[in-house]
């Protein structure tokens, strides 16, 4: 084979193996359409359009991700001016009490008259331009504290804050009038009764749950629960305000774990351990951020339904469960007795105020009436 033969040949071979390789090639791409076409819900002509597009993608310049531009959370911020702070400089080597326990190992602060400044934090919730709603419930006879409750709120509770009352009740119409501040108002949600005190007890979580997500995350920035049957009796503020706060029952603060009245029955969703737990809280007086809130609700209002189906219902209804909840979620603040007290428990001296009190009642005559 001479020097020409060879290139003629080589070309020939060459161009022979091209035509079989693009028949090959469009054998294949034929079977290809007509998969692709058989799979998919595409006509014909929207076929080439969707492997035009496909291939675009996989070939396209990978786009690198970028995190959320949150600059905008930075404008607008208000230039805050700090007016002179003239008080008592804190003392490191002389804590403010040292009668009573201050701060858990957790480092949660417990609030007791005499340990704060309610004036650098009025100024610092001010600043946040707070609002707080406060949650009571008035289902059925209950209506009858509605009135003192309220007219000693307006004396004491968040005074100088904005606040939204929100009165959970199957009476709307026996809400009475009660003259309100600047920044604050009532607002009546109607809800449904139940037959049982203990079930009209329990549902709170259920309600305070619903409502947290409907209306209160759009209206509130903390969330303070507390029972009807009480009477504002000194300054509650905003020292009580944090992501998650729960009150010691006034019936327990000194006691020892195991007299605490936990829920003891294993199968209760509500049970705790004779070896666990910190405190006995107050279902009475609760709280926090709506989001804590509504995550404490909904673990209590589910715990309550699963005994439910069991036919338990835990020793002292949602307060049980709150405190199950507490000793896993640990609250970020402990409000002391001064913020639930009962006067027949007497008037011990580390108590130096009594800001919440529970109102006198006749079981027989207000309970499921
Ligand atoms: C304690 C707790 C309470 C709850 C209850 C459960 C404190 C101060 N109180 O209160 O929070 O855990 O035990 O057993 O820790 N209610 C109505 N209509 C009714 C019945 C109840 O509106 O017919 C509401 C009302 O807001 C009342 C609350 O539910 O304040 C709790 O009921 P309670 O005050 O009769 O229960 P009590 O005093 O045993």
């Amino acid at each position: 084979m001479n020097k020409d033969q060879g290139t003629r040949g080589w070309v020939k071979d060459c161009s022979t193996r091209r035509t079989l390789h693009v028949m090959g090639c469009t054998v294949v791409l034929c079977f290809s359409l007509g998969y692709f076409w058989s799979m998919s819900n595409y006509t014909w002509q929207e076929t080439p359009v969707k492997i035009f597009n496909t291939v675009r993608k996989i070939y396209s310049k990978p786009q690198i991700l970028r995190p959320p531009n949150r600059t905008h959370l930075l404008e607008n911020l208000l230039e805050i001016e700090l007016p002179r702070m003239i008080y008592a400089k804190p003392q490191v080597l002389k804590p403010p009490r040292n009668d009573v326990l201050m701060m858990t190992p957790w480092f949660a602060p417990i609030v007791w008259e005499g340990t704060y400044n309610l004036d650098i934090l009025n100024e610092q919730f001010r600043q946040r331009n707070v609002t707080v709603g406060l949650t009571v419930f008035a289902i059925k006879k209950y209506v009858v504290f509605l009135k003192t409750f309220l007219e000693t709120a307006e004396m004491y509770f968040m005074v100088g804050h904005k606040v939204n009352y929100y009165i959970f009740t199957d009476r709307p119409q026996e809400v009475p009038k009660v003259e309100l501040k600047e920044g604050r108002n009532v607002v009546v949600l109607q809800v449904q009764n139940y037959s049982r005190w203990q079930e009209i007890s329990m549902r709170r979580m259920e309600m305070i749950n619903h409502f947290s997500k409907k209306q209160f995350i759009n209206e509130v920035d903390y969330l303070v629960c507390v029972d009807v049957d009480m009477r504002f009796n000194d300054l509650v503020g905003v020292e009580i305000l944090s992501n998650l706060f729960g009150t010691l029952h006034p019936g327990f603060y000194g006691a020892e774990r195991q007299s605490f009245t936990y829920e003891r029955h294993p199968a209760s969703q509500a049970y705790v351990p004779h070896d666990e737990g910190d405190f006995y809280y107050a279902g009475g007086f609760f709280g926090g951020t709506i989001k804590e809130v509504y995550k404490l609700s909904k673990k209590c209002h589910e715990a309550i339904m699963v005994d439910k189906d069991k036919r338990i219902e835990a020793i002292w209804q949602e307060e049980s469960h709150l405190n199950k909840y507490f000793v896993y979620h640990k609250p970020t603040k402990i409000l002391s007795p001064e913020y639930v007290w009962d006067d027949n428990m007497g008037r011990p001296e580390i108590l130096r105020k009594r800001r919440f009190l529970a109102v006198p009642k006749n079981h027989a005559a207000i309970r499921n009436k």
